[in-house]
């Protein structure tokens, strides 16, 4: 089936008890046993079946299946957030002494994650650009147990050649995770591509209303399998209430991620010719370094769009001050345009030296566009710039 349909229904048959549409919320912390025997045949993994809302639920497996059908990966896992599904992927693939490579260029609590958490676990983290295959390759060396990407990166933009990463991360034997958040499977999927593991912030387009906090997980079974054996007693699992929210939300995922690149699109068009900014971050535009390869592993250009403004950091925040209908907050892939910079708010774990190695400027702004109508955001947009 095409995507649009398997976000409809992939994986979900009405209730086999009440015929109903709609999934069942299993809204419990723990399932009953029939005897004693049969509790303990469940913990010894003889016979499948729920034990616990922390080890598995209904509702929560459901929507792990389905992610894994739309990003193409035999499983999936499910978790309270996007940190926690990377932590999981990270914990479950390296160990202490062990090292991750990663891109430069990622979202500011997954760099506080690996600069600042993973080291007092003895997990290194060396940071690299990773449109430069050659800065990877030479980063990895015998201890090298992951490498990590975020296509396109947060906030920047960059586009990372998948394809390209795999070729590199397989001829050294180690597996490559893609932070998929930005593009969603509905524009890129890198299982396709060669990739091993896939993570999301499912908080962002998955749930698409700005109303949960989740994370997902999708690789081979063997690996989920594997990941869930510690991640169970890692305990940072998805309620079942939230991922019933973003089974709902996955619904809509094809016509709101459409929306939310022909809005895009058309702010990008209208910032561009703005005299006063200087600069538009958008892997649709030609002139993006990134506009080949994104042309190639991309089936449109996403929702999220960054600009300078002449003037700096001062200009950036009167703009962010400014704006009535855009709104000033973190968090990306609502129906809600919202905006906020990077250097100050998401990215603030960055030095300001990082920050400028990774190309975040001082005034860049970050705008994750939103359902309303391009020419109201264009509106807003247009009267705060001219304020400055
Ligand atoms: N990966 C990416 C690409 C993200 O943008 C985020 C959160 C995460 C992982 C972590 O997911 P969470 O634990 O929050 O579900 N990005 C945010 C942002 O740009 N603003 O606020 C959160």
């Amino acid at each position: 089936m095409h995507i649009e349909t398997d976000v409809v229904h992939g994986g979900q048959h009405p209730d086999k008890h009440t015929g109903a549409l709609s999934p069942p919320i299993y809204q419990t912390s723990t399932f009953v046993f029939r005897d004693a025997d049969h509790g303990a045949r469940l913990f010894k993994g003889e016979e499948p079946g729920h034990i616990y809302t922390r080890i598995s639920n209904p509702t929560i497996e459901l929507l792990a299946s389905k992610i894994a059908l739309l990003e193409s990966a035999q499983a999936g896992s499910v978790f309270a957030s996007g940190l926690a599904a990377i932590f999981n992927v990270v914990v479950s693939t390296v160990k202490s002494g062990e090292n991750v490579v990663s891109d430069d260029t990622i979202y500011g609590g997954t760099y506080t994650l690996f600069k600042n958490v993973l080291p007092d676990l003895g997990i290194k983290v060396t940071f690299v650009d990773a449109t430069d295959i050659d800065q990877v390759e030479a980063a990895v060396n015998e201890q090298t147990k992951l490498l990590f990407i975020e296509t396109p990166a947060n906030p920047t933009l960059k586009i990372i050649d998948i394809a390209r990463c795999v070729d590199s991360a397989h001829s050294k034997g180690i597996p490559l995770c893609v932070d998929n958040t930005f593009a969603t499977p509905y524009l890129q999927r890198p299982i396709g591509l060669g990739a091993d593991i896939v993570v999301h912030s499912a908080t962002k387009y998955f749930g698409g209303h700005g109303d949960i906090i989740g994370g997902v997980v999708v690789g081979t079974q063997d690996f989920v399998k594997n990941m869930w054996k510690r991640a169970k007693d890692i305990g940072a699992s998805l309620s079942p209430f939230n991922a019933w929210l973003i089974l709902r939300g996955l619904k809509t995922l094809a016509v709101r991620m459409d929306r939310h690149c022909s809005n895009a699109q058309k702010i990008v068009e209208f910032l561009t010719k703005h005299d006063r900014v200087e600069h538009v971050y958008y892997p649709g535009l030609e002139s993006h370094p990134g506009y080949e390869v994104a042309c190639r592993q991309m089936n449109g250009f996403g929702g999220m769009v960054g600009f300078d403004v002449k003037g700096g950091k001062e200009a950036g925040k009167a703009i962010m001050n400014s704006v009535k209908l855009c709104t000033l907050a973190v968090s990306l892939g609502d129906v809600d345009t919202l905006i906020e910079h990077p250097g100050s708010m998401t990215h603030s774990g960055y030095s300001e030296s990082e920050l400028l190695e990774s190309g975040i400027k001082p005034g860049f702004v970050r705008l994750s566009v939103g359902l309303e109508h391009p020419d109201d955001i264009i509106d807003d947009l247009d009267l705060a710039l001219r304020k400055i």
